[in-house]
């Protein structure tokens, strides 16, 4: 199975990445800082926010001893200020049990913002929500997963009545280590969550053969909800990428289209990686090669959209693309592999 993935892949021509990439690195965060990277995304009260993920204080392999997550702002999505301090840091919650932050989404419902976020514990993995107040100050958490989620996005507003959330369980023991796909489900408050159901699993999505996870929030089109997500492919041929001794995955974005009245249904998917890593600073270099991890999708007023992702775990870049151009893509017949 995995003989099939190894041919390298390529992006889609609609997308355009940015000639400045990255458009936010360790050496603009003014604190220790040395991968930024996998950052959510939102237009928010006249501005620009971004609130990323920060590992510093390398040890080796695959440990950095910390985790932060900053914030940063613009006013045109292009061009970020970091905010002098972290937006969180562990000792803010408190909670011995809780022992690392990571990978941020936002996402603005009704003029506020709120967060969904990847929480390590010494007894899992749990995918959080929280609300961010209008000061951008601190993160009141809403609810916490059991044990093993991630990879968590809330819809921008409710459908029929119902928030709506993608999110990624570890189903280890019945899909095998690694073959794990996106869920959905409804809440009528961000704090209960049920209704949940499959969307979209590894074997729908042909370049991917390891595992995928949602990405940012989907845009509402009238053609439907235009969503990303991340795929992985892993070939036991590759060895070593970047700093790590050994890293055999490949991380590329995909986009699908879900049904406007029942986005548990997928209504479109382009057979082919929207982004896959090319450019140097995604294939060649960094921390671990060969990951692109979209968390930002924000459409802007000339029918373009600006995605923002983590590139090879080290960097924050973005790409921008017509809306209509990622439409087709999604309604495309699928090309012979
Ligand atoms: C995933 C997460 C992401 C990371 C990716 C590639 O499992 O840990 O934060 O970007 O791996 O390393």
């Amino acid at each position: 199975m995995y003989e099939k993935m190894t041919p390298p892949l390529y992006g889609s021509g609609v997308i355009k990445r940015y000639s400045g990439n990255p458009i936010l690195k360790a050496s603009d965060v003014p604190y220790p800082a040395e991968l930024i990277f996998n950052a959510g995304v939102a237009k928010y009260n006249g501005e620009y926010v971004m609130i990323f993920r920060n590992d510093y204080d390398y040890v080796s392999g695959s440990l950095f001893r910390g985790c932060n997550l900053g914030i940063a702002k613009s006013n045109d999505g292009v061009n970020w200020t970091v905010v002098k301090k972290p937006f969180f840091t562990l000792d803010m919650i408190n909670d011995p049990e809780i022992t690392r932050v990571y990978d941020p989404r936002l996402t603005v419902i009704d003029k506020e913002l709120f967060v969904c976020f990847a929480v390590d514990t010494h007894h899992g993995v749990r995918g959080g929500i929280g609300k961010i107040p209008p000061e951008l100050d601190r993160l009141e958490i809403i609810s916490l997963t059991t044990p093993d989620n991630r990879n968590m996005v809330l819809f921008p507003e409710k459908v029929n009545g119902m928030y709506v959330r993608l999110e990624r369980p570890f189903t280890v023991y019945s899909r095998g280590r690694d073959r794990f796909d996106i869920w959905i489900s409804k809440s009528p408050d961000l704090k209960y969550w049920g209704e949940s159901s499959l969307l979209l699993a590894v074997e729908d999505v042909p370049f991917a053969n390891d595992k995928l996870g949602p990405a940012a929030p989907p845009l509402k089109t009238p053609e439907g909800w235009l969503t990303m997500f991340h795929a992985v492919d892993i070939d036991p041929k590759r060895g070593k990428y970047g700093w790590e001794d050994k890293w055999q995955k490949r991380y590329t974005a995909g986009i699908m289209l879900l049904d406007l009245n029942d986005p548990s249904k997928v209504i479109g998917m382009s057979k082919e990686p929207l982004i896959a890593p090319e450019a140097d600073y995604e294939a060649r270099e960094g921390f671990r090669s060969n990951v692109i991890f979209p968390g930002g999708f924000i459409s802007e007023e000339d029918g373009t959209a600006k995605i923002y992702y983590g590139a090879a775990d080290t960097v924050e870049c973005m790409a921008t693309a017509r809306i209509s151009d990622l439409i087709n893509l999604c309604n495309s017949p699928r090309k012979e592999v």
